[in-house]
């Protein structure tokens, strides 16, 4: 798709593709939906492998070429961009009876901070390793960087959901109620595999933040949202796919393990 698809004369408009920052948006509008949140959403592929981001018509949506983006016919032709921003927008225009966000004030913001978290932190990090896992150059020092940082972000959440004997969720009173919080980081939690290079990595080290994802990967709206042909899905339905996650990401550190070798041979000859 180069040229801009046909606009809706009403509802929202979504450009997306299904990586995880575009899941997000799907994610969130099929959960107001299956939660009667009256909101009609109309979906477009932008083709990202292919640049269609940085056609023209979807730059006067999307300046920054990325997706998700919005473009909201029933207010205006509002035009909105970044997973969070959507979020922000739908929870205030939309989601007015409260079922991913929150009427308090101090979980609004605490809310608020852990989109942040999961947008401008988790997100990056993980998206960092992701696409340096493609790079035939293998920059090891820069992927082991990120990969570190991954896995001290899966603490603050695994530490998160531990507060109190035990949460389900990010934010809210008590064990929390599931919102828009959970949304931006679920869609980068679930490839925990693809971002460490650990196909058992949340179940055997974040027991909590691995519940925390099956619970909400459980949920009717987070299935509809995750189609069955995304890239995450299509490689968990093949045969060996932790053997073949744990091979693609050998590179990373086997040049470690040559050098403790060397260094315990070294002290073995002393
Ligand atoms: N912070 C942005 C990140 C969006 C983003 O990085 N989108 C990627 C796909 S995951 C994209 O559009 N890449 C296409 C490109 O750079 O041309 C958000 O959360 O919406």
């Amino acid at each position: 798709m180069s040229n801009a698809p046909p606009t809706s004369s009403s509802g929202i408009d979504l450009y997306h593709f299904p990586t995880p920052n575009g899941l997000k948006a799907t994610v969130a509008f099929e959960e107001l939906k299956s939660l009667g949140v009256d909101v009609k959403y109309t979906s477009h592929f932008v083709n990202i492998m292919k640049g269609e981001t940085r056609a023209e018509w979807y730059t006067e949506i999307s300046p920054n070429s990325k997706i998700p983006a919005i473009v909201d016919h029933d207010r205006n032709g509002a035009k909105v961009w970044e997973s969070g921003s959507i979020f922000l927008y739908l929870a205030k225009h939309y989601d007015t009876s409260y079922k991913l966000h929150f009427e308090n004030d101090q979980e609004e913001a605490e809310m608020i901070s852990w989109i942040f978290l999961g947008n401008t932190a988790l997100g990056p990090q993980a998206g960092a390793v992701w696409g340096l896992s493609h790079h035939p150059e293998k920059q090891r020092t820069a992927m082991k960087t990120h990969i570190a940082e991954v896995k001290r972000l899966y603490g603050v959440y695994e530490k998160r959901l531990t507060e109190g004997g035990g949460r389900e969720y990010l934010v809210g009173a008590g064990k929390g109620k599931f919102s828009f919080a959970d949304i931006a980081a679920i869609t980068w939690v679930r490839i925990a595999p693809m971002s460490t290079g650990d196909p058992t990595i949340l179940a055997n080290s974040f027991p909590n933040l691995f519940a925390w994802s099956e619970r909400i990967l459980a949920r009717e709206g987070v299935k509809k949202g995750i189609p069955e042909g995304e890239y995450f899905n299509q490689m968990r339905s093949q045969e060996g796919w932790e053997e073949g996650i744990k091979k693609g990401m050998e590179w990373v550190w086997e040049e470690d393990e040559a050098e403790e070798g060397d260094k315990k041979r070294k002290k073995d000859e002393l």
